[in-house]
Formats: structure tokens, sequence, C-alpha cells
């Protein structure tokens, strides 16, 4: 089965917690606590040999490892595993139903789920400001996200023609591909990929559904047909002087204007017009006769392939910009004179075990070093106005 459409859930790992000791020497004591481990992150990595998304269809969910806690006497916790997941060359990422990334390179990792940091341990909380730390910091939690992929399939050459136009027999013919073949229309429903192996380097080879009137209104499996040209990059259009609806000019006029109507771009891909089915009888001296039934004319279409140089043939397709994923760092709610702060820097200023009153000096230092004061203060806040930030509440001071 094809798949060229998932959705996923990703979950990273949580960092471990840092942890708070002491060594003792006489009557000094210094502090050893070690720090959490790292939580694993997700990333999309590339694989050139898969063409969709079946090796990770049946198993939606990821997660990746946690980090370990840390232990005493400078023990620092393990990290947990990151998790690679492998994903064909034209996979564009979506989050929200917003297109965050279109990965078109082999062999790149792409960080989409980040692993919550270790929590520092007494160990490493230690400065000038405070040189014997009673706290540790708790590690990050983890991270979910949800995110569809879908694939716009990378290939040299893809052959388009109306229903029954013999595209599946012209790929079996030409290529390793079993696809299916068969006397009635839409015997193919998604695409069938071969192998042809040229002079030049090995091609690979798409057959599309067929395309009927609309396409690229949705008519038909339109979309799922058009969303792979943009990178491909030569166009076999398959034309049946069989049809007895459309003549072979009809059907010219239709595919071109299915297609470029989808994207006008598409018009920049180089074309080899073919007329299949030659066997019966219905050469036309206006374009390549074929017959993929009967391999009559196969060898001078495989010339008209060779002429092109596919090493230096672009696809349409612009590289896209990717958007960082990092999150909000944090939002302010205002009630009266109460101001509710949340998010991801907030969770990092609080996130403390330990002495009650080392927490609160870290915590109020850490706050004032932060971007939110500056904040609260274009807001309009008031000394004395109460600060809830994440489970801490205190009151403003300037
Ligand atoms: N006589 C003759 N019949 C052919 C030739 N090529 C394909 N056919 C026949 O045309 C019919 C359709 O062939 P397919 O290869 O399934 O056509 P398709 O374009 O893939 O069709 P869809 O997937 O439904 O769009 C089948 O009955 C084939 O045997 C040919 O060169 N000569
Ligand atoms: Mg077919």
């Amino acid at each position: 089965m094809f798949v060229d459409n998932v959705e996923l859930s990703l979950l990273s790992g949580a960092g471990g917690s840092g942890s708070i000791s002491f060594k003792s020497k006489g009557t000094k004591s210094s502090p050893n606590g070690g720090s959490g481990g790292d939580g694993g992150s997700i990333y999309f990595k590339t694989d050139k040999k898969i063409y969709d998304f079946s090796s990770i269809y049946s198993n939606s969910s990821f997660k990746a490892e946690n980090g370990e806690d840390a232990g005493k006497d400078f023990q620092d916790g393990k990290s947990g595993k990151d998790l690679f997941i492998s994903i064909p060359i034209g996979t564009s990422i979506l989050i929200n139903n917003e297109k965050v990334a279109e990965i078109l390179e082999e062999d790149v990792s792409y960080l989409i789920c980040e692993g919550g940091k270790g929590g520092k341990g007494n160990k490493e909380l230690i400065s000038k400001r405070n040189p014997n730390p009673k706290i540790s910091e708790s590690g990050e939690k983890r991270k979910k996200i949800n995110v569809s992929l879908q694939l716009s399939l990378i290939t040299d050459i893809a052959i388009l023609g109306l229903p029954n136009s013999g595209k599946s027999t012209l790929i079996k013919t030409i290529t390793n591909s079993n696809a299916k073949t068969g006397s009635y229309p839409f015997t193919t429903i998604s695409p069938n990929l071969g192998v042809f192996e040229s002079k030049q380097k090995n091609l690979l080879i798409c057959d599309l559904p067929g395309l009927i009137e609309g396409a690229s209104e949705g008519v038909g499996m339109g979309d799922s047909i058009l969303k792979h040209l943009k990178n491909t990059k030569v166009l076999i259009m398959l034309l049946d002087p069989s049809n007895e609806e459309y003549n072979l000019e009809e059907q010219l006029k239709l595919i071109e204007s299915e297609i470029y109507k989808h994207n006008k771009e598409l018009s920049k891909i180089p074309v080899i017009k073919v007329v299949n089915k030659s066997d019966l009888g219905f050469e036309n001296n206006n374009y390549l006769n074929i017959s993929a039934k009967s391999s009559h004319g196969i060898d001078k279409l495989i010339e008209n392939i060779e002429e092109f140089e596919f090493s230096k043939l672009n696809t349409v397709n612009k590289s896209f910009e990717k958007i960082s994923l990092e999150n909000e760092d944090f939002s302010i709610k205002r009630e009266n004179d109460r101001w509710e702060i949340t998010g991801q820097l907030a969770e990092r200023i609080t996130n403390l075990n330990g002495n009650e009153y080392d927490v609160f000096n870290e915590i109020s230092y850490r706050f004032e070093k932060s971007g939110i004061p500056a904040e609260l203060e274009d807001m309009g806040i008031n000394k004395g106005d109460l600060i809830k930030l994440n489970n801490s509440e205190f009151e403003y001071e300037k």
C-alpha cells in the first residue's frame, strides 16, 4: 500500500531532575548533587531508500526516552536516547494545518520535538551569589506535538494521461514495476513507482492515476495526482487513440489545462508527447507512436528519454524556508491587580526544589533577570500587585 499522508503524535523525553546533596569534610560541607539527564528529542531523517510513509503508518505515536534523575556524589543522570523517524525526501511537515517545513535534501535530520532539559543539581548551581545552594532544578517536562506529513514524490519522470490510456502498462514495460493494469478506468488509485536503468543513471518513474476534467478542482483523484508533479523532472503525456470521448488533441489540452491550472509553474517541465496502442493501427505522425503492450516504438521512447540530462534538470519546486519551532517564551494574563504568567520561560524560572528560602531567592533572582518585568512595566503593573508565576505567588516590587 502506498501511503502519502500520515498524522503522527510525538512525545519527547522529559529531563531528569537534579539532586541536592552535600559532601562533608570535618565541619565544612560542599554541594555535590548531580544534574539530571536531558530527555531524548525526536528528529525526522530523510532516507532516499523509502518512497512513502508505509513504514511509519501503522505506528503513529512516537515517544523518546526520558532522561534519568541525578544521584548524590556528583552522579549525573543518563540522557534519554534521541529518536529518528525515517521519512522520504519530498515530505512536507504541517502543524495545525500550517506548513512549517518541506524537506528536499538527502540525509538531513530535522529536529521536530525537543527533549526536556535535565535539571541542574546543587553542584552546578553554585555561584558567587549562592556558594552553598540547597536547591536543585526539576527536569523539563515532555513536549507533545501532533504533526501531519504529506508527500510530494521526487521522481525523474511522471506518466500522465486519461484513464485507461496504458500508463501502468507502460511503466511495467520499461521498468521493474509490477503495477496493476486493467481494461477499465481508474485501475490505478495511487502512484506506482519503477526504476528505469538508463545509460546516465537509474531513473525513478512514476505512473499516476488517470486524470479527468476538473482534476485541478479536486475531481477524481485530482489532488493526489497533481501534488506529485512539482518534484518531477520530465513528464510523459500518454495519449490514447482508442478513447471514444476525447481525440488526441483534446486529451492533450485536457491534461495541460488541468496541470497548469493547478500550478502554472508546471509548464516549465519538459514534456514527451506519446501516442500509445499503435498495435491497434492508430499511428499519428505528429507524435511519437508506441505500443506499451507489444513494445513497438519503446526503443524510440527510450532514445527520447536519454536526450535529457537528468542530473542537470531541476524540479519546479522552490526550496522552502524552514520556520523555527521555538516555543513562545511566556504569556501574561491580567485580571485587575493580578498578573498570571505562564509558558516555558515561567517554567524555567520556577522549576526548583529544596529549601524554601533559597528557592524563593532564586526565583526572585531569575525573574528579575528575565524579560518579564520590563514587559509587565510596559503593561502598567503597580508595586504591590500580585504575580502568579506558574505555581509561585509573590507581590511585585519595583
Ligand atoms: N492494444 C493495446 N492495449 C493496451 C496498450 N497499452 C495498454 N493497453 C490496454 O489498455 C487498458 C488499460 O491499460 P492500463 O495500463 O491499465 O491503463 P492506465 O492508463 O494505467 O489506466 P488507469 O490506471 O485506469 O488510469 C488495458 O486493458 C491494457 O491492456 C497497448 O499498447 N495496446
Ligand atoms: Mg493505471
